[in-house]
């Protein structure tokens, strides 16, 4: 298979997340049949929903990747596992150690019972669309609009960079 490009979002607000980002952000650095194209920097970010928690670190990469999708988020499941997820344990948009969605996958567009893509909340989520504007500039969202757009009309969400790339 041809590599594919995918964005990953990254999003920790449990045990020490600066660390658990860093090292998920090296796991997908490792994976096999990809490449790790770019990175954000980290964002600290009030966490969105209703659930009173603490602040998330966010940031989000671009792979360069042979896997196809389903493969790609078992990885990123196994990853999640390695730093003691429990999904089981955990509510819906509640607290997580290490939180790993699938935010694009080239330009597939897929809805079943696994994975849903482009990611449902992408559009409305400043703290996956920000860090994607900062590493890749405006791209066009095929059925989206460009990334500036997208920025400019989500819902505010007091978030800040916490360290740039080369820190
Ligand atoms: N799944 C379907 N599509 C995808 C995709 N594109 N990427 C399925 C990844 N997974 C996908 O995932 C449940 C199932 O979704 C998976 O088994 C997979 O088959 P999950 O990660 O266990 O579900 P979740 O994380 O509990 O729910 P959800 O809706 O993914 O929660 P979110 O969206 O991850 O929200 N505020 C700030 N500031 N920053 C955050 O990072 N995160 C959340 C969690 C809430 N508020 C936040 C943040
Ligand atoms: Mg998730």
């Amino acid at each position: 298979m041809p590599a594919e490009e995918a964005f990953v979002g990254i999003g920790s607000n449990v045990g020490g997340s600066i660390d658990i980002v860093e090292a998920a952000i090296a796991a997908l650095a490792g994976l096999s049949r990809t490449r790790l194209a770019a990175r954000s920097s980290l964002y600290r970010s009030e966490p969105l929903g209703e659930i009173e928690q603490d602040d998330f670190i966010n940031a989000v990469v671009r792979l360069e990747t042979e896997l196809d999708p389903l493969a790609l988020l078992l990885e990123l499941q196994a990853i999640e596992h390695a730093y003691y997820r429990r999904r089981d344990e955990e509510q819906r948009w509640g607290p997580r150690t290490l939180d790993l969605d699938i935010i694009l996958f080239g330009n597939r567009v897929q809805h079943d019972s696994h994975l849903t893509l482009p990611h449902p909340e992408f559009t409305r989520r400043r703290f996956v669309l920000e860090p994607m504007l900062e590493i890749d500039g405006d791209r066009f969202i095929p059925g989206h609009g460009s990334l500036s757009y997208l920025v400019e009309h989500a819902p505010p969400l007091a978030m800040e960079k916490i360290a740039t790339n080369d820190d």
